[in-house]
């Protein structure tokens, strides 16, 4: 591949801080000269993906998707980043078979449900207990680990700097800036 080929995927649970993470590495990367896009739930559950529920089948759907517009985003000649919860193993190993001559960078953001429920940025938490919603991650719906993540981030013990610093560290040396 001739351009910058990557695909940087973050995964872990609702309000671990996946989103102001990954956005933090894409303005540093702009600084860089690099040109990005990231895809959230913000512009791709709400748009491409508004047919999708939090049932496990819709889950699986979401993530083959969104690899797949990805994968159309790095062959544009972006560096792609993609934070998303993600959270069956299998779904995180298909997207490696759909973007197959991408640099694939799997980056654990490692937040107990404990942290994030007391962080509860968007009361899903609350309404997950009173049973408000299903299917919640880490409540009602499982969160499958990830085993050999190429970054983990435990928030509870960084702050975002380091973890940019961190992430920033990996990726760098594999760039053509
Ligand atoms: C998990 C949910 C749910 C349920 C709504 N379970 O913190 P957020 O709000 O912004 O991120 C969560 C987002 C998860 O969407 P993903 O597309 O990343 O999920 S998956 O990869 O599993 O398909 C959360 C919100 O949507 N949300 N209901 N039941 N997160």
């Amino acid at each position: 591949n001739k351009h910058n080929s990557f695909l940087i995927w973050f995964t872990g649970l609702s309000g671990s801080g996946k989103s102001t993470i990954a956005n933090v590495v894409e303005q540093e990367l702009y600084k860089l000269g690099v040109k990005t896009y990231t895809l959230d739930g913000d512009n791709i559950r709400k748009g491409i993906n508004s047919d999708l529920t939090f049932a496990p089948e819709d889950r699986t759907e979401n993530i083959r998707r969104i690899a797949e517009i990805a994968n159309l985003m790095v062959d544009a000649g972006l560096v792609t980043l993609a934070a998303f919860v993600s959270p069956y193993r299998k779904d995180r190993e298909n997207i490696k078979s759909i973007v197959k001559d991408v640099n694939f960078i799997e980056v654990y953001i490692n937040t107990s449900v404990e942290e994030c429920e007391r962080r509860d940025v968007k009361g899903l938490y609350k309404k997950a207990r009173a049973g408000e919603i299903k299917n919640m991650t880490g409540i009602s719906a499982p969160y499958e680990a990830p085993e050999n993540p190429d970054i983990e981030i435990k928030t509870e013990e960084k702050t975002v700097e380091q973890a940019v610093k961190d992430i920033l560290e990996y990726i760098k040396p594999k760039l053509e800036i």
